[in-house]
């Protein structure tokens, strides 16, 4: 299929799903169109589409395609130049179990502190998170990694799904002062190399937006809260 449009992203800018695939297909060279969806009031017209309502979600004339995983491995079989994924089966294999762990480790661990509206659970959460940061570590020195790409030598489809989440670090710092251990030297050397690449640089939101929609969310969830509602926030709550 040949379209004729640019592709569309419906997105949110606090979502990490949504930035992995912008980072996707810029390291393609892909220009796309994007849609913000307000996900505190989500317009009725978002909630017939495919995906239920939630983003990402990918349009292409009459394709629609969701979940941030689905649509990377879409990108990366449409445009296979540069290649996101490895060549190897076993690092390909590889390559899905990161992306498997990653989506219910380190991801919701990240969101659950970063939207925490209940001092009382604040030490438990970051306690939480500070074990998948060692746990990174720890896969990290399997791998015998020790600085760059996750694989190879230019950014591959672990490196976009794990970027968001460092992107968005700077609202973890911003409100609560977290950051990563300084021990955990792997993880700051991964860190550091995808923040600082091209490709994610030039799709992420400005941090005055991003702690600003960051600060209406817990808003949100603090009224919400207030009035004895428990607002499930990632994955697994
Ligand atoms: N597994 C999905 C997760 C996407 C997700 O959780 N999106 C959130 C925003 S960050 C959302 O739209 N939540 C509202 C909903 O799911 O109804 C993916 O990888 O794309």
């Amino acid at each position: 299929m040949e379209a004729t449009t640019r592709p569309t992203l419906y997105r949110a800018i606090t979502c990490n799903f949504c930035h992995r695939s912008e980072i996707a297909f810029a390291a393609k060279g892909i220009e796309i169109d994007t849609v913000d969806i307000d996900l505190v009031n989500r317009p009725d017209w978002y909630m017939t589409k495919s995906s239920g309502g939630s983003v990402p979600l990918l349009e292409w004339d009459d394709l629609e395609i969701h979940q941030s995983h689905v649509i990377n491995e879409w990108i990366d079989e449409r445009w296979p130049d540069p290649p996101l994924f490895p060549t190897d089966p076993d690092e390909r294999a590889a390559t899905r179990l990161w992306i498997e762990w990653w989506n219910d480790g380190p991801c919701p661990a990240y969101e659950r502190r970063l939207m925490n509206v209940r001092p009382e659970r604040d030490d438990a959460l970051t306690e939480a998170l500070v074990d998948h940061l060692t746990e990174m570590e720890r896969r990290l020195e399997a791998r015998g990694y020790t600085d760059g790409y996750w694989h190879g030598e230019s950014i591959g489809v672990v490196d976009a799904t794990a970027a968001p989440m460092w992107v968005r670090f700077c609202g973890l710092r911003h409100f609560y002062g977290i950051d990563v251990p300084e021990h955990l030297g792997r993880v700051r050397a991964w860190r550091d190399t995808l923040v600082a690449d091209p490709h994610v640089v030039a799709t992420s939101p400005d941090e005055g937006e991003l702690i600003a929609a960051y600060e209406g969310y817990l808003k949100v969830l603090g009224r919400a809260a207030e009035a004895g509602t428990e607002v499930p926030v990632a994955k697994g709550d």
